[in-house]
C-alpha cells in the first residue's frame, strides 16, 4: 500500500460514518435541514421546538436538530458539523447577537444557505443569510411600555425592577430598547434596578429576591423580558409577603400557557404576546429555497396583546 492510499484510508476512519457517506434522506430525494436551537430555557424554547420538529414531520423534510445548552460555542459546533454533512440547509436561533462571521462565512463559501429564526445576529454583511424571521422585539418592548403607562393608575414616582434576559441576546437588548423609549416620555416612570435572570424561572426567582432584599416595598412595577423569570419572580413576592399583580404590578413577554394560568390566578397583569410557532413558515421557506424562489429578507411575525381581564376567555384558544 502506498502512502498516498494509507492515509486516505487513516482519514476516512477518523470522519464519522454519517458524515463520510451520504444520509439515508438524502438518497430518498428528502430536503435535509441542519437546525442548532438555543436550549430549553423556557416554555417558549420547549414550544419552538415542538413546533420545528412537527412542522419538518408534516412537510417530509429530514430534520437534524442539535440543542445548544444556551452555549455559543456549541451552536458554532453544531453549524460546522452540518457544513461537513452537506445539508441542504442550516436554520438556527442564534443565543447572542454577536460571534457569528467566522462560521456564516464558513456555510456561505459551502453555499449551503442559512435562515436565521426567532432572534437576530449582529453582522455587517446581510449576504450571510438569506431570511430572518421571527418578532418584532423592540415592538414588543413598547406594548409592554405603553400597556404600564395607560393602565398604571398610583399617583408619585413609579419604580420599576427589570428583569432581562439573557445577556447580548437580541430579545434582551431589544426589549429593553422598546420600554425605555415609550416609558421615557413620563419620567416620573423609573428603573431602579436592572439585571438579568437569563430567560429561566429559577434565575427570575433569584434575582427578584435581591431585588426585593434591596429595595423591598418601594418597587411597584416589575417588568420581566419573558413570562418563566415573571413566574419565577412571582413566588420570590409570594415568599416575601407581598401580592403579586397588586403590590407590584407585573408585565411580561411571550403569553404562554403559564402566563395564562398566572393572570387567570391573579397573579400577573399583561402578557405581551411572542409567538414560538415557527415551524410551519420556516418548513415553507426551505421548500422555496430549494425551489429556487427568492425570499423575503425579514419575515413579522403577527402578535398580540393579553391582559388578565381576558385571560380565562382566551386560554382555551392557546396554542402554546
Ligand atoms: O421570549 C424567551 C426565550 O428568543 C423570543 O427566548 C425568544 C425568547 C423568549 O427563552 O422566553
Amino acid at each position: 500500500m502506498n502512502n498516498t492510499r494509507r492515509h486516505t484510508l487513516a482519514a476516512l476512519a477518523a470522519v464519522p460514518a454519517a458524515l463520510a457517506f451520504p444520509t439515508l434522506a438524502r438518497a430518498q430525494g428528502k430536503i435535509v435541514l441542519g437546525f442548532s436551537q438555543i436550549g430549553a430555557e423556557s416554555e417558549w424554547r420547549t414550544a419552538n421546538t415542538e413546533s420545528i420538529k412537527a412542522a419538518a414531520k408534516e412537510h417530509g423534510i429530514e430534520l437534524k436538530f442539535s440543542d445548544a445548552q444556551q452555549k455559543q460555542e456549541n451552536q458554532i459546533k453544531a453549524i460546522r458539523s452540518f457544513i461537513a454533512q452537506k445539508v441542504d440547509v442550516i436554520a438556527f436561533s442564534p443565543v447572542v447577537e454577536s460571534g457569528w462571521g467566522t462560521v456564516l462565512r464558513e456555510a456561505k463559501a459551502a453555499k449551503i444557505p442559512v435562515i436565521l429564526t426567532d432572534r437576530a445576529v449582529n453582522e455587517k454583511d446581510d449576504s450571510l443569510w438569506v431570511t430572518f424571521m421571527g418578532s418584532d422585539f423592540v415592538e414588543e418592548g413598547r406594548k409592554s411600555g405603553r400597556w404600564l403607562l395607560e393602565n398604571y393608575k398610583g399617583q408619585g414616582d413609579v419604580n420599576i425592577v427589570e428583569l432581562q434576559g439573557t445577556v447580548g441576546s437580541a430579545p434582551a437588548i431589544d426589549r429593553k430598547k422598546g420600554f425605555e423609549e415609550i416609558i421615557k416620555a413620563q419620567p416620573r416612570f423609573k428603573i431602579i434596578r436592572s439585571q438579568t435572570g437569563d430567560f429561566t424561572r429559577a434565575k427570575g426567582k433569584e434575582v427578584m429576591e435581591a431585588f426585593l432584599k434591596a429595595e423591598g416595598k418601594k418597587i411597584n412595577v416589575l417588568y420581566a423580558h419573558n413570562d418563566d423569570m415573571a413566574i419565577g419572580a412571582i413566588q420570590a413576592i409570594e415568599e416575601a409577603g407581598l401580592k403579586p399583580a397588586k403590590d407590584i404590578i407585573i408585565i411580561s413577554i411571550d403569553a404562554v400557557k403559564g402566563a395564562f394560568e398566572a393572570m387567570m390566578a391573579g397573579k400577573l397583569n399583561v402578557s405581551v404576546e411572542c409567538s414560538p410557532l415557527l415551524g410551519p413558515q420556516l418548513m415553507q421557506a426551505v421548500k422555496d429555497l430549494k425551489a429556487g424562489k427568492t425570499l423575503p429578507r425579514r419575515i413579522v411575525t403577527e402578535e398580540g396583546i393579553f391582559p388578565m381581564e381576558v385571560a380565562a376567555k382566551e386560554f382555551p384558544k392557546r396554542k402554546y
